[in-house]
């Protein structure tokens, strides 16, 4: 169940060189996943030394698949910013503006920034919705601040956006705000331009992901509205933005050449469509490549490569399942997953990034993601056509990864936690 290693629990002991916690204790603790990040954390404090969880295959035929093609290195999961307190944090990004500041987003409306490499006693509060908008923000399981990007030319202008939930009437809202010409982790009250409203009028499904491509235009994730089932059948409408993967420019119009612009009765803003609740996208530095999870309805969850004009499936889909097929489904081509996974293994997948750091050559190429729900860590290999599923750890509710300037690759943990993920 719990992937710390029995090394990581022996060392542990060594350290603590105490009598008084007894195997039974340790088993469980680690057997209660919820509490899992803390424990791993209490190690790390404990030990002095970062915790290892252990590469595996996640079976003997996912083994057997497996024994061609490389082996990702065990992985340290290293807490970082220890005098950092979070609430909810749902990502973390950078500025890309030479400063090497992280900005941690937390649902409930605020963004810390916090220098790299410190322990987390400087974090500053950047960004404070309630002081930002006049529109009634609102927070639930899936709605609140989700998203963050900054500008491709945020050292000379400032501007970053944000993705936020709003009612009254129930909405999703992609904001540009602008830095204070005054102070480089404050944002500038008042400075607020909205890019686009998304009407919603169910609570859950609202996708959130803002990220801006190699091309400079800003991607935004939407899911396909909510409820269960997407019974508007949205993701599959052209005509509606929900359950769709958006590409605009940076006034949030569409950009000129996406792909249905010249398709009549379809919203010239889509990039890509057939989506049920994209929860985190990224592109790959080197290639370009936009990966994209998204999140399952009942039985399976998934990673796609998103292309250009691409279909990806759901309602009729789920996973590489059929979920509610019609007569129209057999009409259109659609995009499978890179790999799906069943309901055993999770059951709310989060997508990660590819990593190009400098730092851990031995990782170049893999894409790291997991599951907020199980707290599986997996890795693809990205130089694979048809890459498999590797286990590369367990961790409490994994809500998101991010990416400082260098590419080095982070672990966002819902209940309060940020990782940095490293080799052994
Ligand atoms: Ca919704
Ligand atoms: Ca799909």
């Amino acid at each position: 169940m719990v992937k710390v290693s029995m090394q990581a629990i022996m060392l542990a002991f060594k350290s603590l060189r105490c009598g008084c916690v007894s195997a039974k204790m340790v088993t469980t603790l680690i057997a209660s996943r919820f509490y899992v990040a803390k424990f791993i954390a209490a190690l790390i404090i404990a030990m002095g030394a970062p915790a290892i969880v252990q590469s595996e295959i996640l079976s003997s035929s996912e083994a057997s698949m497996q024994k061609q093609v490389r082996q990702i290195p065990s992985l340290i999961l290293s807490p970082v910013f220890p005098d950092l307190a979070l609430n909810k944090p749902l990502f973390l990004t950078h500025a890309g503006d030479g400063s090497d500041r992280l900005f941690l987003v937390e649902q409930g409306g605020a963004i810390k920034v916090v220098a790299n490499g410190s322990d987390g006693s400087d974090a500053k509060l950047f960004f404070d919705i309630q002081s930002a908008t006049k529109n009634r923000f609102t927070v639930s399981d899936e709605e609140g601040l989700l998203g963050l990007a900054f500008d491709p030319n945020y050292r000379t202008n400032g501007y970053f956006y944000v993705y936020y939930s709003a009612v009254s009437p129930r909405r999703s809202v992609i904001s540009r705000f602008r830095v204070s010409p005054d102070d480089p982790n404050r944002f500038e009250e008042a400075s607020e331009h909205i890019l686009l409203t998304v009407e919603q009028d169910y609570r859950n499904h609202n996708g959130g992901m803002l990220s801006f491509g190699p091309d400079d235009y800003l991607y935004v994730g939407l899911g396909d509205g909510g409820s269960a089932g997407d019974p508007h059948h949205r993701a599959q409408d052209l005509g509606q933005l929900l359950g769709k993967i958006l590409r605009l420019d940076v006034q949030g119009r569409a950009a000129p050449d996406n792909p249905f612009v010249t398709v009549e009765g379809a919203r010239d803003e889509i990039w890509a469509y057939g989506l049920r609740n994209p929860w985190r996208f990224s592109f790959d530095r080197k290639t370009g490549d936009l990966w994209a999870a998204d999140v399952g309805q009942n039985s399976r969850e998934e990673v796609n490569k998103i292309v250009r004009g691409g279909n990806y499936g759901w309602r009729w889909f789920e996973g590489n399942h059929s979920y509610q097929l019609d007569e129209d489904s057999y009409k259109h081509k659609v995009i499978m997953p890179v790999v799906d996974y069943s309901h055993q293994l999770g059951q709310s997948v989060t997508g990660g990034y590819v990593y190009r750091g400098a730092r851990f050559p031995q990782l170049d190429g893999w894409y790291l993601f997991g599951d907020y729900v199980s707290g599986r860590l997996w890795a693809l290999d990205t130089a694979l056509e048809k890459p498999s599923m590797i286990a590369v750890g367990q961790v409490g509710h994994p809500s998101s990864f991010g990416e400082d300037e260098a590419g080095e690759l982070y672990m966002v943990s819902y209940v309060g936690q940020i990782y940095q993920l490293m080799p052994e």
